[in-house]
């Protein structure tokens, strides 16, 4: 292990106070978590509690989500992108398949959470994937290139671009993408990218769906992966440090 892919961690709407001080105990006396590079993406509401606990580690820690409005005001229930920068944050989660799903965020809305996290110095990780209808028809990658291009004008001028590749199928269903669908959907992003973006930038491709202890190795060991997305996994100390084992 290098520590050189990226690991996030996602909890999703997961964690109360005492179990989240515990799984974050758990996992700062690991090694190798503190080797990788390594980051949460947690509920808004544990954000003081997760900023404290790791302050002074190197772990980081984001949002899941953030508001379309940049602007602090009559936005009852919002949080923007300026208050999780304020808490430390360092990312934030864009256009989860749950968020696109529950929510019904457009492509509008995904590329106004890109420009605010941005301004406010938060690194947008852009979530895309195919449903499985789109997979069995093969219109996996015609999908996740529109989603691309549904952000992309909110990305130009980007130093690094980190694109999470979650197929929607393989999200909480213990179904993996194979490793070749992996490779072969990553590298369709990454050339879809270079084509669209108007300048030069570091770009990271991470896979994202029912990662977890015993086939993230597999996964992280693939050129085309530059880290996983980890959803479930991340909430059980032991499973969460060894995916980062294979980071
Ligand atoms: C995909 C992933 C993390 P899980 O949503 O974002 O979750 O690992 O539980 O499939």
């Amino acid at each position: 292990a290098t520590g050189t892919k990226w690991v996030l961690g996602n909890w999703k709407m997961n964690g109360r106070l005492a179990s989240n001080q515990a799984l974050l105990a758990a996992l700062l006396t690991d090694a190798q978590v503190n080797v990788a590079h390594v980051g949460l993406a947690v509920p808004t509401v544990y954000m003081a509690q997760v900023a404290q606990t790791l302050s002074g580690q190197p772990m980081a820690w984001g949002g899941q989500a953030v508001s379309r409005f940049a602007a602090d005001g009559a936005y009852t229930g919002e949080v923007n992108a300026a208050m999780l920068a304020d808490l430390g944050a360092s990312f934030t989660l864009v256009g989860h398949s749950e968020r696109r799903q529950y929510f019904a965020e457009s492509d509008e809305v995904l590329s106004a959470q890109i420009r605010h996290a941005r301004e406010a110095g938060l690194l947008p990780v852009v979530c895309v994937g195919e449903g499985l209808a789109a997979r069995e028809a093969g219109e996996h990658e015609a999908v996740v290139a529109a989603q691309i291009d549904g952000v992309i004008a909110a990305l130009q001028g980007s130093e690094r671009v980190v694109v999470a590749y979650e197929p929607v199928w393989a999200i909480g269903t213990g179904l993996t993408a194979s490793l070749g669908q992996i490779v072969a959907m990553h590298e369709k992003i990454r050339a879809c990218l270079l084509e669209k973006l108007a300048s030069s930038c570091t770009i990271l491709v991470l896979y994202g769906g029912s990662v977890k202890a015993d086939n993230a190795a597999d996964i992280l060991a693939l050129s085309e992966v530059d880290g996983v997305l980890v959803g479930g996994a991340s909430l059980v100390a032991e499973q969460f440090s060894k995916v980062c084992y294979g980071a």
